[in-house]
């Protein structure tokens, strides 16, 4: 699919705020894809589709969930889960979009998980970094993605299980399984 296309498909589908969010994402996600030698054409289409469900009504998403193949046990965290497994999901189905590789970064952008691909990566970090982002602590992992991917990735893993339990939020275990697995692979 052509980025333009994809672009038309996914902005309706969001708020003007999201959707300037997404195309910072997309900028973001290609200079990385550059730097950490992926392919430039998938973190574009990744990036542009990561959030095409944010906004897809709940009952809609869990109504997915229930009938497919996407694991019951998102049912049992928070809903703010739902929008990237869904999203690869629906892009297929919708769009015909079939490549392994965009619909497990989109998949994954939220949580990430153990043995992350390049790609998975580099969208879960262009979604955390990109121009837009104020977080705590966002600059430092702006300076780690310059040199190393999988530590960049492993602070904005650390920031947002320290930013969740500080709100004693449940976390999902991927979302830890990401953050030991980046972890190990520094040693
Ligand atoms: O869709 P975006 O806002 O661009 O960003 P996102 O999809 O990365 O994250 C959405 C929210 O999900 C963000 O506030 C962090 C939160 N989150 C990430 N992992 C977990 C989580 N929330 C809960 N409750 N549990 C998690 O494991
Ligand atoms: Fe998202
Ligand atoms: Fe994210
Ligand atoms: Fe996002």
């Amino acid at each position: 699919m052509k980025i333009n296309q994809a672009i038309e498909i996914v902005e309706p589908h969001l708020t003007k705020k999201r959707f300037e969010h997404t195309l910072r994402v997309a900028d973001t996600a290609v200079d990385l894809a550059e730097k950490y030698n992926a392919s430039k054409e998938k973190a574009n289409l990744a990036a542009v589709f990561h959030d095409y469900c944010k906004y897809l009504p709940l009952p809609e998403m869990e109504r997915w969930i229930k009938n497919s193949i996407l694991p019951k046990d998102l049912l049992l965290y928070h809903h703010e889960l739902w929008h990237g497994p869904v999203a690869s999901l629906l892009i297929e189905r919708e769009h015909g979009i079939n490549d392994l590789d965009i619909k497990q970064a989109i998949y994954y952008h939220t949580t990430g998980r153990a043995n992350m691909t390049k790609l998975e990566m580099i969208i879960f970090l262009a979604d955390y970094i990109e121009p837009g982002r104020s977080f705590p602590g966002v600059e430092e992992v702006r300076e780690w993605a310059e040199k190393d991917l999988i530590q960049a990735c492993r602070m904005a893993s650390r920031n947002t299980i320290q930013y969740l339990m500080s709100k004693n939020a449940t976390i999902y275990p991927d979302t830890f399984y990401a953050y030991n697995d980046l972890t190990k692979r520094l040693d």
